[in-house]
C-alpha cells in the first residue's frame, strides 16, 4: 500500500509525552503527521504566514517534537493530540463519527501568522488555525480545551449552525467552551488537569487570573455577565440591549455558567486555589440565591446539551430557545419530571433566565 498506518511517540508542549497515530508514506519514504484512524486528520506548519494551507509535518523516524518550541513540531503534537481526544470524545460520548458525522477528519494548521494570540475554526476549508501567542506571556494556543473548542465550532456548524452574532452567537461560543471543557475531562491528561477554566495552560506564568474564560463565574474576566440580564435588571452592569449586542465570547458566559451549575451544582471549584479573590462563595455562584442547587453530573449535562444542540436548536436560537431545547432534551433522555429535567429548569432560573 502507498501509506502504512503507524504509531509513534509525540513530545508535546502541554500534554507531556503522548502516543500519536501517524502514517508512513511509501512513495515519499517518510512519516506524515496524518491520522488515518481519524479521518486523515492532518497537521501543517504555517511557517508563521497566513496565505496558504501550510506544509504537512513530516518526520524521518516517527518520533515527533521535543517538548519545546525549539522544535516546530512540538506544537503540532499538541494539536494532533487534542484533535484525537476530541474525535474520540464525540465518538464515545455521542457516537458521532467526526465533526460532520461522516468520518471525515480536518486539517489543523499551527504556527499561524506572527505573534498571533488566537485560534479559529474555518468551516469553508474544514480546518483550524492556531497562533503561537505573543512570544512572551502567551504560548501557542494548542491546549486540549482550545483544540476541543475550535473543533466543536465545526460540530455546531454541522448541526444547529447557530448564527455567530447576538444571543445565538453566545450559544455557539458557549457550546465550544462546554465541549472544550468536557474534552479536557475526557482526556484527563496529567499535565492539563481538567476543570472549567478555558485556556489557562497557554500562559507562560500561571496565575488565578490568567485564563481565557471561567465557566463557573464568567465575570471573573470583568466583561462576561454571570446572569441573564432582564429588561429592568442588568447583570454585572450589562443591560439586556448591551447583552444582545456584545461580543459572543462574553454573551456565552450565561450559558457557560448554566452548564457549570447544571453539571456540578453550587460548588466553588476545588482548583480555585488560595490566593484567589475571597469573595467567591456559594451565594455569588448563583444569581437567584438558590445555593441548594445540586449538579446532575457532567455526563448527563453534556448529553442534554448535545441533544439540545443537534435536535432542537436552530441557527437563530436565542437563550429562551436554548432553555426550551435543553428542557425538552432532558425530557427525551430522562423523562418529564426526572431529576435531570427539574435540574435544567432550576438551573436556568439560577442564571436568571426569566
Ligand atoms: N478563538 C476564537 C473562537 O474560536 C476566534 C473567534 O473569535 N472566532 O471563538
Ligand atoms: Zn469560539
Amino acid at each position: 500500500p502507498n501509506v502504512i498506518p503507524s504509531i509513534g511517540p509525540g513530545f508535546s508542549l502541554f500534554a507531556g509525552n503522548v502516543t500519536l497515530n501517524t502514517q508512513f508514506n511509501n512513495t515519499r519514504r517518510i512519516y506524515e503527521l496524518i491520522d488515518p484512524t481519524r479521518g486523515n486528520t492532518s497537521i501543517t506548519d504555517m511557517g508563521n504566514g497566513y496565505r496558504t494551507g501550510g506544509t504537512l509535518m513530516v518526520d524521518a523516524d516517527n518520533r515527533w517534537g521535543n517538548n519545546a518550541l525549539s522544535d516546530r513540531v512540538s506544537a503540532g503534537v499538541d494539536a494532533m493530540y487534542g484533535f484525537q481526544k476530541t474525535w474520540d470524545f464525540y465518538k464515545n460520548k455521542f457516537n458521532r463519527n467526526g465533526i460532520r458525522n461522516n468520518g471525515q477528519g480536518a486539517n489543523g494548521a499551527v504556527h499561524y501568522f506572527l505573534n498571533y494570540t488566537n485560534a479559529f475554526w474555518n468551516d469553508d476549508c474544514f480546518c483550524m488555525s492556531f497562533g503561537d501567542g505573543n512570544g512572551t506571556t502567551v504560548r501557542p494556543l494548542v491546549s486540549i480545551d482550545i483544540v476541543g473548542h475550535e473543533v466543536s465550532h465545526g460540530v455546531t456548524a454541522a448541526t444547529a449552525n447557530l448564527t455567530y452574532a447576538s444571543e445565538s452567537g453566545g450559544l455557539n461560543e458557549a457550546t465550544s467552551d462546554i465541549f472544550g471543557a468536557m474534552i479536557e475531562y475526557y482526556a484527563n491528561n496529567a499535565k492539563q488537569p481538567p476543570n472549567y477554566v478555558i485556556g489557562e495552560q497557554i500562559f507562560t506564568t500561571p496565575a488565578w487570573n490568567k485564563f481565557i474564560r471561567t465557566m463557573f463565574k464568567p465575570n471573573l474576566d470583568g466583561l462576561s455577565p454571570d446572569c441573564y440580564p432582564s429588561a429592568t435588571t442588568p447583570s454585572n452592569g450589562i443591560s439586556l440591549g448591551n447583552f444582545k449586542a456584545m461580543d459572543v465570547h462574553y454573551s456565552s458566559g450565561v450559558a457557560n455558567h448554566f452548564f457549570y451549575l447544571l453539571a456540578e451544582g453550587v460548588v466553588v471549584p476545588a482548583d480555585y486555589a488560595a490566593g484567589t479573590p475571597a469573595n467567591l462563595g456559594p451565594s455569588n455562584l448563583v444569581c437567584n440565591g438558590n445555593t441548594g442547587l445540586t449538579g446532575i453530573g457532567r455526563d448527563a449535562a453534556m448529553q442534554i446539551w448535545y441533544h439540545a444542540l443537534t435536535v432542537y436548536m436552530t441557527s437563530n436560537s436565542d437563550y429562551a430557545a436554548a432553555r426550551a431545547a435543553t428542557a425538552q432534551a432532558a425530557i427525551d433522555l430522562y423523562g418529564a419530571g426526572s431529576t435531570q429535567h427539574n435540574a435544567v429548569i432550576d438551573t436556568w432560573a439560577a442564571v436568571s433566565m426569566p
